[in-house]
């Protein structure tokens, strides 16, 4: 333990040396002496504190409005607040570096400098950095702008072999193809149960979003790449992982995983069967891989809306949703039941600005701007939610989970700028999902009288606990396992670069998700290029972290509040135990470190990450899940050749291998050997 905190101190204090030695030429010309430097340093902090939160309102509000307005004018006047923000970061960071750091003894001050020299990629110089924003907006813009022709049954055949791009399809079709990401592919990607229909808009969506930006994307590479070395990392994502305070995370991320695989196999098992059973064995093979585009979601990312399709009997869960209905909840009252809850608790209610400024309910000019989303406006009073509430099961839950957003704002608010967020990127997500699962749980739902399943059924062993499960399970398991892969391959891009690009998006989707592409893929396609996160350039292995750290936080706050029974019949409602323990995390915003912080969570008993309360959440879904699957062939999934040959550089985009045979031979044979669970291997 002792020699890892050393090892990791001296890499960020090798790290900041690095950084101040390279920028040398911007240092200020005066050699300031000891004291002088602490306590300029001191004065930078306390102007920046104050300079930071007024430009980060403006920067605010100038963005709400836009999102509600999506006028011209408010969108130019948002670009004008963001290049302003840019500037001052860059103002910053220059005169941040100017300080020796090595000589303030102060650890706050030198946490809080180091907070504005290590991320971002202001060393760039304002040519870079002005091209390296132009080549992401321009890339944003592709991905916004990605509109899809509608299937047709008859063209399906034709299109299955790539001939959709006939001139034949475009002229029929042209007039028609406004189908966009959201609403409409996401809705069918979700409710679609037809096989060629599913591949088309899977292989559409790529086609519009992915090879458009390739080059871009590779210029995006090596920009972001510049930058993180004048910052004094490897690569930028190096870069990236020393947000999460660990200078072994490449690798706790994977030993993390390699405790819940056993758990996913078997969840890729069972739905495997109700897909062979649904599609046949044409489409999927009964001990193979599972197809990217039968499972629910456009990036089979989450795999929730296929929950009816893998239950081979008719479900047992009552209807919620309708019951909110039939008494009359709106979108304020869904609102006023996520504030009781956290009075229950002992946190704050929403403030009146709060009440007076969100939106909860879509306005005629916010058509396209739904997503979900909770504000700080940096003034330490204006908070608000913006979501376009329908009165459901999932959107009540979605309301608990934005407002947990708010209540971290309020804790944080008085702390200094810097550090008003969480330690890592991971934790305002892994808190506002550790509050979705008690209040989407049957037992909550039961005490608001949403349920009217007696409790000896709930505490049971019974089907209603196990579709609850199952349906979290399908939610956040393959999640995982995306978020992985999708994060692994970024880092592998960025160390090594874009050759042979596609072909490792699917050795990693298929090392860790266990699925294929429904058709072959060639390096002319760039598929990562179709999630938005990777074009935008943002962070995402957050959610990885997010979901272990979300059922660690759930946990603690059921212990505090005396639950006994299984965990996923938690329900720390009203415990004020639970809820002072969720607000002494809050309040720290990014005072302590992230292991600091899981300390203070768990009352000193571990400073770490850790699965066991996952595993433990879903234990009784694992002992049904190895019932259910004890028939199969295989738990989990065996990859053949074919398998590889879709994605394959060597091999030709229809699976078929040429003049080039024994090399691939070769080849594939090695790709086999790296996929038995070696998976130290990079
Ligand atoms: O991007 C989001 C949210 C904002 S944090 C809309 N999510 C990820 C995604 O869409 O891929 C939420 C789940 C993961
Ligand atoms: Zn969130």
């Amino acid at each position: 333990m002792i020699p890892k905190i050393l090892l990791v101190l001296s890499i960020v204090w090798l790290r900041t040396q690095t950084v101040v030695s390279q920028i040398s030429d911007l240092r200020y010309t005066e050699t300031e002496d000891t004291n002088d430097n602490l306590s300029n340093a001191i004065q930078f902090l306390r102007d920046f504190d104050r300079e930071a939160a007024e430009m980060c309102n403006r920067v605010a509000n100038s963005e709400w409005k836009f999102a509600i307005n999506g006028t011209e004018f408010n969108q130019r006047r948002m670009r004008e607040q963001q290049n302003l923000a840019s500037k001052f970061e860059c103002l910053s960071w220059r005169r941040a570096v100017s300080f020796d750091s090595s000589t303030i003894v102060d650890s706050s001050i030198r946490r809080q400098l180091g907070r504005i020299v290590q991320p971002g990629r202001c060393g760039l110089g304002e040519d870079k950095y002005g091209e390296l924003s132009h080549v992401i907006s321009l890339m944003k813009d592709n991905y916004n702008n990605a509109k899809i022709c509608p299937f047709s049954g008859g063209q399906s055949t034709m299109i299955g072999s790539d001939s959709y791009r006939s001139s034949n399809y475009v002229a029929t079709y042209s007039t028609y193809c406004d189908l966009k990401l959201e609403p409409e592919l996401v809705r069918i990607m979700e409710s679609s149960r037809v096989e060629p229909e599913l591949r088309y808009y899977w292989m559409a969506w790529r086609e519009k979003t992915g090879p458009p930006v390739k080059n871009t994307f590779m210029r995006y590479l090596d920009l972001a790449n510049q930058a993180a070395e004048r910052h004094g990392f490897n690569d930028a994502g190096d870069q990236m992982r020393s947000l999460y305070d660990d200078s072994e995370f490449f690798f706790s991320v994977n030993d993390l995983w390699m405790r819940i695989q056993p758990l996913y196999k078997q969840l890729v098992t069972f739905v495997r069967k109700g897909l062979v059973r649904h599609y046949g064995e044409h489409v999927v093979r009964r001990d193979g891989p599972l197809p990217a585009h039968i499972l629910g979601n456009m990036w089979a990312q989450n795999w929730h809306s296929i929950l009816n399709l893998i239950q081979s009997g008719p479900s047992e869960m009552p209807d919620v949703t309708g019951e909110m209905i039939r008494q009359g909840y709106t979108p304020l009252k869904m609102f006023q039941t996520a504030e009781e809850f956290f009075t229950s608790i002992g946190l704050p209610p929403m403030a009146p600005e709060f009440w007076r400024n969100s939106v909860f309910q879509k306005a005629n000019e916010m058509y396209g701007q739904c997503t979900a989303s909770a504000w700080d406006f940096c003034n330490k009073v204006d908070f608000r939610i913006k979501q376009c509430t329908q009165v459901t099961l999932e959107d009540f839950v979605n309301t608990h989970h934005e407002m947990t957003h708010v209540q971290y704002y309020m804790q944080y608010a008085g702390q200094p700028f810097l550090y008003r967020e969480g330690p890592n990127p991971a934790y305002h997500e892994a808190l506002a999902n550790a509050i979705s699962l008690c209040v989407g749980g049957p037992v909550h739902l039961q005490k608001l009288g949403l349920l009217s399943t007696p409790v000896s059924v709930l505490n049971g062993n019974t089907m209603i606990n196990i579709e609850y499960l199952l349906s979290i399970a399908l939610d956040k398991l393959p999640f995982m396992a995306y978020s992985l892969a999708l994060e692994k391959w970024r880092w592998y891009v960025f160390e090594k670069g874009p050759v042979g690009m596609n072909a490792r998006w699917w050795e990693l989707r298929l090392r860790y998700q266990g699925i294929i592409p429904p058709t072959g893929r060639g390096f002319e396609h760039f598929d990562a290029g179709a999630k938005y996160h990777v074009i935008s350039d943002q962070d995402y292995i957050k959610y990885f972290v997010a979901t272990v750290l979300q059922f660690q936080i759930y946990s603690e706050l059921c212990l505090a509040s005396h639950h006994v029974g299984p965990l996923h019949t938690c329900d720390f409602y009203r415990s004020r135990e639970a809820g002072r323990i969720l607000s002494d995390v809050m309040q720290q915003g990014a005072a302590l470190s992230s292991s600091q912080l899981l300390k203070l969570l768990t009352r000193g008993r571990t400073s770490q990450l850790s699965v066991e309360p996952l595993l433990d959440f879903f234990r009784p879904l694992e002992a049904w899940l190895e019932l259910q699957n004890r028939d199969e062939p295989i738990i989990g999934w065996s990859s053949r050749m074919e398998d590889f040959a879709l994605f394959q550089p060597l091999v030709d985009r229809y699976g078929r291998s040429s003049a080039v045979q024994p090399m691939i031979s070769v080849l594939t044979l090695l790709m086999l050997l790296l996929y038995s669970d070696i998976q130290f291997i990079r």
